[in-house]
């Protein structure tokens, strides 16, 4: 029986796509302490945190200032998850508000760098945000929904405002990413080494019976 295991394990690891699957942003959590990886417009506006949603950083920006990185999109038909986590600093004084909004938006483009299309948050304030805590925004999406032609993503935080804004908006955890979905042969053959394993447990208990 343990051996069934340790082959079921080792087929599991071998046949599913699972572990190739990975975040196509570079630093997407803040964890070398700086922007590294990221551009960014106005970034004298921008700070990094000591605090994270995981880590032990986290990117803050106020007043008008965005970052961005552009990432290849192999295959635009499977679905990607993507988006981000915000915080909502009412606590510390940092809520975003008097018209100051941030977002969260990946653009989906050609090889010309035309725009094919874009999901978004949409511009939130500290109103829209859970206080005091970070705010799951990512999303599920398939970039070939929005036209053809897609051959990478550009993921952009920003953060704006209309007047006399307030507080920052505060981000971690970014992501673009291919969803795990098993290839139809994983689950075949997945299933070949689970039956293998009841069929040995069967011949024990018939053993037992003996
Ligand atoms: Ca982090
Ligand atoms: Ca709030």
């Amino acid at each position: 029986m343990k051996h069934a295991w340790k082959c079921l394990l080792i087929c599991a690891a071998v046949v599913l796509p699972w572990d190739a699957r990975a975040n196509l942003l570079t630093n997407p959590g803040f964890e070398t302490g700086d922007y590294t990886g990221w551009s960014q417009w106005q970034p004298l506006n921008t700070t990094i945190n000591n605090w994270g949603q995981t880590g032990s950083f986290s990117a803050a920006g106020w007043w008008q200032t965005s970052s961005w990185q552009d990432v290849s999109i192999a295959n635009p038909t499977l679905s990607y998850i993507v988006g981000g986590w915000m915080f909502d600093d009412v606590v510390g004084g940092e809520s975003l508000t008097g018209g100051a909004f941030a977002s969260i938006r990946v653009e989906f483009k050609n090889a010309s760098d035309t725009i094919i299309g874009t999901w978004t948050t949409g511009n939130l304030t500290g109103a829209n945000l859970t206080d005091n805590s970070w705010n799951n925004l990512t999303g599920l999406v398939t970039p070939s929904s929005f036209g053809a032609g897609i051959t990478k993503a550009t993921l952009a935080w920003e953060v704006n405002n209309t007047g006399a804004g307030s507080g920052r908006g505060i981000f971690d955890n970014l992501i673009v990413e291919a969803a795990p979905i098993p290839e139809a042969s994983s689950w075949a053959m997945l299933s070949v080494g689970l039956l293998g394993l009841a069929g040995l447990n069967y011949r024990k208990k018939l053993k037992k019976i003996e």
